[in-house]
């Protein structure tokens, strides 16, 4: 037996990016805790880092490739399985155009470094224009807002959570989720502080959430009713007299026309449809324009909703018309050491709307279109039908608008493809899967994080243990397909190209590499470098045209007529009389860590919240079995009982569901729980931007009633 040694190294299950330090032994892990000289972290860390372990050691995880064949699933190497599958797509795509192969990417590669490298040169080489994503699931909203008012995509403000006095979260559940689009370790450490400063946290959520709960007050709202309050919230500020732009008051474009548009949603217009008194969002406006810095911070909740786009454009509106936008305490930029705007020209014409799906119509935006619309693209036949798919780090059958729907369309494939560390719900219906190594095994590096992180900080993190001799990343697999689809030869030069040269690259030429930066000063900081708070640089950081931030993209107005629609309340459809919403647990992270037995040991998690005098009023008692049925689907699941949801709204966890025959991970087999995606109606989107409209889906509940009675 060798020494025990320490390793140093970012967590890359969620966005946090929370330091830990490893203690191991050979190939052994013998402890998992929060690092507490990473700068950044300072120690902290929730406990599905320790799962990094599990996840490591599982004996379910796929190492090396395995085919499909009329007797199961067989082991074949590596040589075997590339060859197959180019030579499939290659043929497939003669037969029926290019684009009738489809890529599908999930959230772990935004966890990756050599996946967020080369995905890029990967998705070219396969030259099809059928590329979906979790991203149309999540944060799209973000995207498309941030494109038209600050000129990219990928500029997203992130709220300024450690110099505010005042945080008003909108649909998001940080103190479970660790933070989303804002990367900040120890979310709850970085709340308090606001409270221990003498600032003040305000949550508007449909549920009482753990984060509605420390904060100072808790507003329920009825869900999707979000850009109404948003557009009340900017009548206020109108009607105070009390627009500040600040040291923007140059750069701002559109704010008569935003005047405008707010003067008709008062507060006492829109209370009753949002489930707010009118006196309530008043004193909610003077809150924060009394603050002396404020920002408003809407995450899920806000964005996979009916009204999304609209949602992310107006709370970006109103962190600039209060003047806290771009300032310390605010809504600022981060400037990452790794910068993805770096080469973004200044002016560039977006991709918004430049194609359409096929069958819905529904725009495509950064490269990419709605995951809601992959099922119908598959299932319609006709010219542009996609045939074959590849998966990478996704497990859209649990994790995308009507699952159950993708599964069937899987199913008929002609050929499918996964690279993936699991044999799970999505995976089963590929031919072949290609497992890459995960976690501790690979280096890592933050790309996305950094960008949307509460503080500039960065640090590199090497793999903790070498790969097995037959083991592959997932950027070489993906490299490998590349340079097969595209006949480039083993001995060209681009073969050498790892994540490190490129990240090493981009270091340099980033913001910081005339101060140094580069991958060996962070190797030699293995806990990390804080380089220090967000700074004001929005002139520096917009890539409009003219150098200002639109207040009033035509893509927005254009959009108002939909919200207009549904400002009269309309009594609830009898048949679906419940709104269903999702949440989050402490212990998992969306669908994939459940195969993780600390993680799903104790008592089942997969549960239906209901308020208390709904259920009463049904006769529906604490602890009973229900079926739910939406539009598209229905599930059994057991009833909680609380009063920390709204009547007339009922929550079940995401991410969960697995419980299917021919999947093999058997931890979580023994925990299966039900997938709210059975639920969710791939029909429902945001028709500005094609997210999934998660939120709010219409449901009926009912007793099952046991045998016998
Ligand atoms: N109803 C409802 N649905 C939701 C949400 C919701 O709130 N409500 N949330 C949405 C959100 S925010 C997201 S991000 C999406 C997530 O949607 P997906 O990305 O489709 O789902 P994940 O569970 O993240 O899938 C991860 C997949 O990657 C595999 N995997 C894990 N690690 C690795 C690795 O290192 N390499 C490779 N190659 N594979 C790996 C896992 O086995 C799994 O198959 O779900 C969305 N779906
Ligand atoms: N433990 C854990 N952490 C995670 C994940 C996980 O699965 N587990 N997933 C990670 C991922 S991929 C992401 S994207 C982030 C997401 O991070 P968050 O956005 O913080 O997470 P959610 O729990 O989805 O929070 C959404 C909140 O919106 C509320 N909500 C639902 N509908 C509405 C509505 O119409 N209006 C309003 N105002 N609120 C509404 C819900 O009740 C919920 O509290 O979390 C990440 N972190
Ligand atoms: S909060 Fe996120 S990054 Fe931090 S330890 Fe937990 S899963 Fe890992
Ligand atoms: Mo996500």
């Amino acid at each position: 037996m060798s020494e025990m040694n320490t390793h140093y190294r970012n967590c890359n299950i969620c966005e946090a990016m929370c330091g830990l330090e490893i203690v191991h032994q050979d190939k052994q892990i013998i402890s998992i805790k929060g690092d507490q000289l990473d700068p950044f972290s300072q120690g902290y860390n929730c406990p599905k880092a320790l799962a990094l372990e599990d996840f490591y050691t599982d004996k379910d995880r796929l190492k090396t490739p395995i085919k499909r064949t009329a007797s199961g699933w067989q082991a074949i190497s590596w040589d075997d399985a590339f060859s197959e599958i180019v030579a499939k797509f290659k043929s497939i795509q003669q037969q029926h155009g290019k684009n009738s192969l489809a890529v599908y990417l999930g959230n772990p590669n935004a966890h990756s470094l050599g996946n967020a490298l080369f995905l890029k040169p990967f998705l070219k080489s396969l030259g099809t224009i059928n590329r979906f994503s979790s991203a149309s699931a999540d944060q799209l909203p973000h995207h498309v807002a941030a494109n038209f008012m600050f000129g990219a995509g990928m500029l997203i403000p992130v709220p300024d959570i450690d110099r505010t006095d005042f945080m008003l979260i909108i649909g998001a559940n940080p103190v479970v989720s660790n933070g989303s689009m804002m990367t900040a370790p120890n979310v709850i450490g970085r709340m308090k502080a606001i409270q221990q400063r003498g600032g003040k946290i305000v949550v508007v959520d449909p549920r009482r959430t753990r984060t509605a709960k420390i904060a100072d007050q808790h507003l329920f709202i009825r869900p999707e009713k979000d850009a109404f309050l948003l557009l009340a919230l900017i009548h206020c500020v109108f009607e105070r007299n009390k627009v500040n732009l600040g040291h923007l008051e140059h750069l701002v474009e559109g704010l008569d026309d935003v005047a405008k548009l707010a003067k008709t949603y008062s507060p006492d217009v829109v209370a009753s449809i949002v489930g707010i008194e009118a006196s309530t969002i008043y004193t909610l406006a003077d809150d924060m324009l009394l603050a002396d810095s404020a920002v408003c911070y809407s995450r899920m909740g806000a964005s996979t909703q009916t009204f999304g786009g609209l949602c992310l454009w107006l709370t970006n509106v109103l962190n600039i018309i209060t003047g806290n936008f771009d300032r310390a305490g605010g809504a600022m930029f981060p400037q990452p050491a790794f910068d993805l705007l770096r080469n973004h020209k200044v002016g560039h014409q977006s991709s918004f709307g430049q194609h359409q799906t096929r069958v819905r119509k529904l725009p495509f935006f950064n490269g990419e279109f709605p995951v809601a619309s992959l099922a119908e693209e598959i299932q319609t036949p006709g010219e542009g039908q996609i045939k074959s798919l590849i998966t990478v780090a996704g497990n859209p059958v649990l994790s995308a608008p009507s699952g159950h729907q993708l599964a069937q369309a899987f199913a008929g494939l002609d050929y499918m493809v996964s690279v993936d560390i699991y044999l799970n719900e999505t995976t089963k219906y590929a031919d072949i899967i290609l497992p890459g190594t995960t976690g501790v095994e690979n280096s890592h590096f933050d790309i996305f994080f950094n960008s949307f992180s509460v503080r500039n900080t960065v640090k590199y993190s090497a793999p903790l243990f070498e790969k097995q001799v037959d083991q592959r990343s997932d950027w070489q697999i993906l490299k490998e397909i590349s340079a097969r689809m595209l006949n480039i030869a083993a001995d060209d030069p681009m073969q050498k190209i790892t994540p490190e040269i490129i990240l090493d690259m981009e270091l340099k030429q980033g913001p910081y590499g005339e101060q140094g930066m580069s991958l060996q000063r962070l190797i030699d900081n293995p806990h990390g470098i804080d380089i220090g708070p967000l700074m004001p640089c929005l002139a520096e950081r917009i890539k409009t045209a003219n150098g200002k931030i639109d207040l009033f993209p035509q893509v927005f107005s254009d959009d108002l007529p939909r919200l207009q629609a549904v400002l009269t309340p309309v009594s609830r459809d009898l048949a679906y009389p419940f709104e269903l919403i999702g949440r989050r647990l402490v212990k998992s992270h969306n669908t994939w860590t459940q195969n993780s037995a600390r993680l799903i040991k104790g008592k089942n998690p997969c549960t239906l919240e209901m308020n208390s005098q709904d259920a009463h009023q049904m006769g529906i008692e604490q602890g009973q079995l229900v079926t739910v049925s939406s539009a598209v689907g229905q599930i059994d699941i057991e009833v909680v009982l609380t009063d920390d949801i709204q009547a007339g709204v009922v929550t079940i966890p995401q991410g969960w569901g697995h419980n299917q025959q021919g999947t093999n991970m058997s931890v979580a087999a023994t925990q299966p729980g039900v997938s709210i995606n059975d639920l969710t109606d791939a029909s429902r989107v945001d028709m500005l931007t094609g997210n999934a409209a998660f939120n709010g889906t219409p449901v009926a509940i009912t007793l099952v009633l046991k045998e016998g009675r």
